[in-house]
């Protein structure tokens, strides 16, 4: 597809360029004001009032005349462009025109703008009044159309049901910066079309609470982040999954007399972080949403009563503790009210359990040795126990809340996805600079996808192998990337057990601590055999469910003596090639969010931080490359079978790109009138025309020979 050039702000914009020497004298004369960089960086509006040699006298809008050189200037939009909604439209797209654009809009609570085909929204940290049944149906009927997720979501309805295609959303942005709210909203919308607050519309809503509940944990950086495996270790100030403490804090006296259920302070797993609560929050209240949620998807109150039971059975697994047995480091299970409660929640009894949390069996040709476990082993079968229990929990609860949907689906065979993922939190290493993003080409990641995943020497598969060895430990995992990996652009040596990789959003230092450990996720067959052997049906499922899996992967490695698992690193990677396969063959629409302030407070706007976000996520790219200046967009293949022919050295062994650049090297076309992507060309005004002149000319001389020939033979 071709887009069409934003021409439409050609006639109020002064001549294009940046403040060269030539039009420097027209900023002057009509008094057009220039972005003027101050001495830390920040960048002041003014007008030129003066050159002399390389250096500018500029008058600031707040009265101050500065000196700088003209390197430190950059032209500012005419003021009939301030604050319009797509970037797209900016005559001039420098750092600071594009943050004040967006700053513009947010000062007047305008969240949503767009960068071409993608739709920006920044984090309000407040209520917007920009949602509700009233927008709904003006969206819908089009008598508004600026940016929001609303028209987002109706794009997508549209194209579904004009093309007959399958949509996805795709929604991005570090951690905190509203994806799960923005998800939320496009969700609403989808349901209201559908018919709005009764019927399948609103199950699939009140979902959202269930997930959220269970999947949501309170980070530093996001009261309600969507997080994954943090049950047995917190950082300070941040919390496990809401559910923990929406139990303790909203069941009825009855269920706690069930469950021994204590306050949330009194358990390990939940007061080791020294944040019980959330401002604003009230767990309690929540606990009863929740329950309306698990009735509306239909789960019935015994399978209720089992979660919960689950649930309980977690935090007083927390609570076990671990006495020295002799001094050979060795230690036995301390008999209290933990281990009793835990054990009857599980459905076994306290001694089997205290057996399976102290003592190892391993095989030794016929015979089977009892060996007594460590501290640090005791501690972290404990921990494996209660991680497997949550994370089959959530699995199952999915499984529920899918299958109740099932039953009164209305199948018409197309659907529109809604990609919420969790967000990135490592942003210290962040280099400022280290990406060009002029330059950067964006759809190009190869180098970095390769690092990962290719086979056999690619960080995964040399995760997986290093797991595999009985003596392996973080270093000489370190050691085996270094060695394999160090050829790969974007792999990075760092001292010791550290390494770096240079993703597309920026560089990412990693340690290796705890790699290896986490990568395995082992659990002691003692405590798969503990769990198949207690009462709770739930966790019997939970057993059953993992002897199937690592029967079906045993077949495949016979005779080794690990029970071969799948790890988690390969786990995680074909779940994210089965979602990138879903999402190929949709149309996809993308949604950035932007956090404006790492505070989670409105009004603040840190220029820096979102700049940061813009160009990590690459939208000041795609604003680049589709607007004016490269409107031309076409596949190397398409391009390469429309010009290929007239290169005058054919090589038919070529791909597409390296036509596509010996097509634009032969015919001379200067480097800065187009971008090679990895798999599109991008042109600038008037080279298609230059070339289809070239191509006709081609083609015409060949009719030419050829009458030239038939006149011949007449
Ligand atoms: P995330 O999904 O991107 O983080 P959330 O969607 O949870 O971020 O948003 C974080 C918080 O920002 C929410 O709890 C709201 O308080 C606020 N917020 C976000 N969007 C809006 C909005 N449109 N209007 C009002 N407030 C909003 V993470 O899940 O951490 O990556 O893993
Ligand atoms: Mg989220």
């Amino acid at each position: 597809p071709v887009p069409k050039s934003a021409n439409s702000t050609a006639s109020v914009s002064p001549p294009p360029g940046e403040l060269e020497h030539d039009n420097v004298a027209y900023y002057i004369k009509k008094k057009l004001n220039v972005w003027c960089r101050q001495p830390k960086g920040k960048w002041e509006l003014g007008t030129i009032q003066s050159t002399s040699g390389e250096k500018a006298s500029v008058s600031l809008l707040n009265g101050n005349v500065m000196k700088v050189s003209r390197l430190e200037l950059l032209p500012a939009n005419p003021d009939v462009l301030e604050g319009v909604d797509d970037l797209i439209h900016l005559s001039y797209l420098n750092e600071p025109s594009v943050l004040h654009n967006l700053q513009f809009r947010y000062s007047q609570d305008i969240i949503y703008s767009k960068a071409g085909p993608i739709l920006i929204a920044l984090n309000p940290f407040k209520d917007v009044h920009v949602y509700g049944n009233d927008l709904l149906s003006d969206y819908r009927q089009r008598t508004i159309d600026s940016p929001h997720v609303y028209a987002m979501a109706d794009a997508a309805y549209n194209e579904m049901i004009r093309d007959e295609v399958n949509q996805s959303i795709i929604i991005s942005g570090e951690s905190g910066s509203g994806k799960t709210e923005t998800a939320k909203i496009a969700m609403q919308y989808l349901a209201a079309l559908g018919g709005g607050s009764c019927g399948i519309e609103n199950e699939v809503l009140q979902t959202n609470f269930i997930l959220e509940a269970f999947g949501n944990a309170k980070t530093s950086r996001n009261d309600n982040s969507s997080r994954f495996s943090r049950v047995v270790q917190l950082a300070n100030g941040e919390r496990s999954y809401h559910i923990f403490y929406q139990l303790c804090a909203g069941s009825s006296p009855d269920l706690k007399e069930r469950l021994n259920l204590r306050m949330a302070s009194e358990y390990k797993y939940l007061n080791q972080s020294d944040c019980m609560t959330i401002d604003g929050v009230d767990d309690a209240k929540n606990f009863h949403q929740l329950m309306k949620a698990l009735d509306v998807v239909r789960m019935s109150k015994e399978d209720q009563e089992h979660v919960f039971k689950m649930l309980a059975a977690i935090l007083w697994l927390g609570n076990i503790s671990f006495n020295a047995a002799d001094n050979e480091n060795h230690i036995e299970v301390v008999e209290d009210e933990a281990v009793t409660t835990a054990a009857s929640l599980m459905g076994c009894s306290s001694q089997e359990l205290m057996t399976a949390l102290s003592i190892r069996k391993i095989q030794a040709g016929k015979d089977t040795i009892a060996k007594m476990l460590t501290l640090r082993q005791a501690i972290d079968t404990r921990d494996a126990l209660a991680k497997f229990i949550y994370a089959n929990l959530f699995d199952w609860l999915v499984e529920q809340v899918n299958k109740s949907l099932e039953v009164g689906k209305r199948r018409t065979g197309r659907s529109i996805s809604i990609l919420d993922i969790y967000g990135f939190e490592s942003f210290q290493d962040y280099e400022l600079d280290g990406v060009d993003w002029t330059k950067v080409d964006f759809d190009d990641n190869q180098e970095c996808l390769d690092l990962f995943e290719k086979k056999p020497l690619g960080l995964l598969s040399l995760l997986d192998e290093e797991s595999n060895f009985p003596r392996a430990s973080d270093l000489t995992l370190a050691n085996k990337l270094k060695q394999h990996l160090n050829a790969n652009p974007c792999f990075k040596e760092e001292m010791g057990r550290a390494f770096s990789v240079r993703h597309y959003a920026g560089e990412v230092l990693y340690d290796t601590n705890g790699f290896l450990e986490k990568n395995r996720d082992p659990l002691p067959s003692d405590s798969i055999q503990l769990l198949s052997s207690c009462t709770c049906e739930l966790l019997q499922l939970f057993s059953k469910t993992l002897n199937q899996s690592q029967k079906q992967s045993n077949s495949f490695h016979a005779g080794s003596l690990d029970s071969k698992k799948q790890s988690v690193g390969t786990k995680f990677k074909g779940q994210l090639f089965k979602l990138m396969n879903q999402l190929e063959s949709t149309t996809p629409h993308f949604i950035r969010c932007i956090k404006p302030n790492t505070k989670q407070l409105p009004g603040i706007y840190d220029e820096d931080l979102v700049l940061q976000q813009l160009k990590c996520c690459g939208v000041l790219e795609v604003v680049r490359i589709s607007r004016a200046g490269y409107p031309t967009r076409m596949m190397h293949q398409e391009f390469a079978r429309r010009y290929g022919f007239l290169l005058s050295e054919v090589n038919t062994s070529q791909d597409p790109l390296s036509i596509s650049v010996s097509v634009l090297q032969q015919f001379n076309i200067p480097p800065e009138m187009y971008q090679v992507g990895f798999t599109k060309l991008y042109l600038r005004t008037g080279q298609i025309a230059a070339l289809e002149d070239k191509r006709k000319q081609f083609l015409h001389g060949i009719v030419g020979i050829q009458k030239c020939f038939r006149s011949h033979q007449a």
